[in-house]
């Protein structure tokens, strides 16, 4: 169990837990009039679940336990905004009955110099377990929606996987369930994440004894994903009503905008901003200066808007276009206009090596990655099983190396650029087309180079020359204009 939570596990691992509650008692000194068992019992469970109460010594009442309740009742009212009365008043008896998240409200200073942050930008999540509530596709779409809320705020990229091992594994989960933070039944607790770490480290569990919606009834899921999502990110509570991160459910909360101010600020302090680049590296780490990529960040930062800029290889995936270069990555989001980058591997964990040729295939939703003989698939962002021999696309044996590669949607072909010759593959019939290879400059007047990149947008191909980009008109079959090739990552 990962360092971060284990204030928590700590507490509740050595402690009973709250199903076995039952025989708490009270200094009397603290039972005021009109107060009922029943308001101890839940105020009681309250603090030893979010507030690190300690439960009563075994031997007896002591003045000590007394004290540390009402000082645990006045930390929970401060938290809250309320008045620090140290008496369980209706409004805090009110908030103490609220549903809210799982995890504590305080911090333990103990473990303050643990890293509480993931090591890496590319981030993999898995759903293991469903709720009957929604339907899966439904799940699957809050679900990620919940992690674009926190991706489009942060470096990070999160990819979903089929693996039982992903760094977050998602699950709904009823009552005991294996973690020692057994669930609640209806109402209290709706769903508790664990901070970032191995093994259990960033999983989240819903309690499926909660009604989960897409809307405004029961539970809205998106609102208590993204909410636990931030902790396994590792966030922590706000006491700020408008953050995601206040620990309480609140129905009003716009999905419009789920972040606030205070939220960005706190993923900020974490992991960088959006474009930022070097916080994959946790600091102070000293093996940073031991580290190649450490003296290739800088030199690559500033080589962006260098005019002799080339890529490697160009490709849509999904959303966003992909630059390769060297060992490194750009992630250019198509509809937001921004730019993510670092390693390959810090965002595409199979690929240790440079990528000398990619194209997408709209109709399949799915990026061929191509390096040397071999190619990886990327389904919806999802690596499909190992790399494959590129002789799958009919390219012969002795090719070795392709310098780029595009499929045009238009005609199902796929176009691969070797020195200065082509083929075209028809995907649907599996087949490389009869007459090829051609030479390029043949079909392509204008093109008489090794084309470093090529990529397909809009009945235009981009093909990538060095620092120069060429403009093909498809249609026209002629260069209708040229260009740089680093105005495409923001120069
Ligand atoms: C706090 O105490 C003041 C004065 O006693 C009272 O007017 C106010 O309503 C109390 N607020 C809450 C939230 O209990
Ligand atoms: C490429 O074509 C241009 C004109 O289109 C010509 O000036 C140049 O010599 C050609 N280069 C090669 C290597 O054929
Ligand atoms: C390509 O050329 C055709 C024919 O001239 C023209 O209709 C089309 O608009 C051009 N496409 C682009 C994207 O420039
Ligand atoms: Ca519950
Ligand atoms: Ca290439
Ligand atoms: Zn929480
Ligand atoms: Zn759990």
């Amino acid at each position: 169990m990962h360092l971060m939570f284990c204030w928590t596990c700590i507490l509740v691992l050595i402690l009973p837990g709250p199903n076995s509650t039952g025989t708490i008692s009270i200094p009397e000194e603290d039972v005021t009039p009109g107060q009922t068992q029943n308001d101890l019992k839940l105020a009681t469970e309250y603090l030893l679940r979010y507030y690190t109460l300690k439960k009563e010594h075994p031997f007896g009442r002591s003045k000590r336990y007394s004290l540390s309740f009402t000082s645990k009742v006045k930390d929970m009212q401060r938290f809250f905004g309320l008045n620090t009365t140290g008496a369980l008043d209706p409004e805090t008896l009110e908030v103490m009955s609220s549903p809210r998240c799982g995890v504590s409200d305080v911090e333990d200073y103990s473990h303050r110099s643990q890293a509480n942050r993931w090591t890496r930008n590319l981030i993999t999540y898995s759903i293991s377990k469903y709720t009957s509530d929604l339907p899966r596709n439904t799940v699957d779409h809050l679900i990620e929606s919940a992690f674009n809320v926190w991706a489009s705020a942060s470096p990070l990229t999160f990819v979903r996987s089929n693996s039982l091992t992903a760094d977050i594994m998602v699950a709904f989960q009823s009552y005991d369930h294996g973690d020692a933070f057994p669930f609640d039944g209806t109402g209290g607790t709706l769903a508790h994440a664990f901070g970032p770490g191995e093994g259990i480290g960033g999983d989240i569990h819903f309690d499926d004894s909660e009604t989960w919606t897409a809307g405004s009834k029961g539970f809205n899921l998106l609102l208590v994903a993204a909410h636990e999502l931030g902790h396994s990110l590792g966030m922590r509570h706000s006491q700020n009503r408008e953050s995601l991160m206040y620990p309480t459910y609140k129905s009003s909360h716009s999905t419009h905008s789920l972040l606030s101010k205070e939220d960005i600020a706190g993923i900020t302090s974490l992991y960088g901003t959006k474009n930022s680049f070097s916080y994959y590296y946790p600091r102070l780490d000293l093996n940073v200066f031991y580290n190649p990529w450490f003296l290739g960040f800088p030199l690559m930062m500033q080589d962006k808007c260098d005019p002799d800029l080339s890529f490697d290889a160009v490709s849509t995936l999904g959303d966003a276009t992909y630059f390769f270069k060297d060992k490194y990555l750009w992630i250019k989001d198509n509809k937001k206009y921004y730019i993510k980058e670092g390693p390959i591997n810090n965002f595409l964990p199979k690929i240790e090596s440079k990528i000398d040729a990619a194209f997408w295939v709209p109709r399949e939703s799915t990026a061929y990655l191509i390096h040397g003989s071999k190619y990886w698939t990327v389904k919806r962002s999802i690596f499909k099983g190992k790399p494959k021999p590129i002789s799958n696309f009919g390219i012969p044996q002795w090719v070795q190396e392709v310098d780029a590669a595009v499929h045009i949607a238009k005609t199902g072909r796929t176009l691969f650029f070797i020195h200065n010759f082509y083929y075209s593959f028809s995907k649907r019939q599996r087949v490389m087309d009869a007459i090829y290879p051609k030479h390029i400059s043949d079909d392509f007047p204008g093109l008489n180079r090794t084309i470093d990149a090529a990529v397909y947008k809009d009945d235009l191909i981009y093909f990538f020359v060095g620092p120069e980009v060429y403009k093909y008109n498809y249609t026209q079959k002629q260069v209708v204009g040229t260009e740089k090739a680093n105005i495409w990552i923001g120069c």
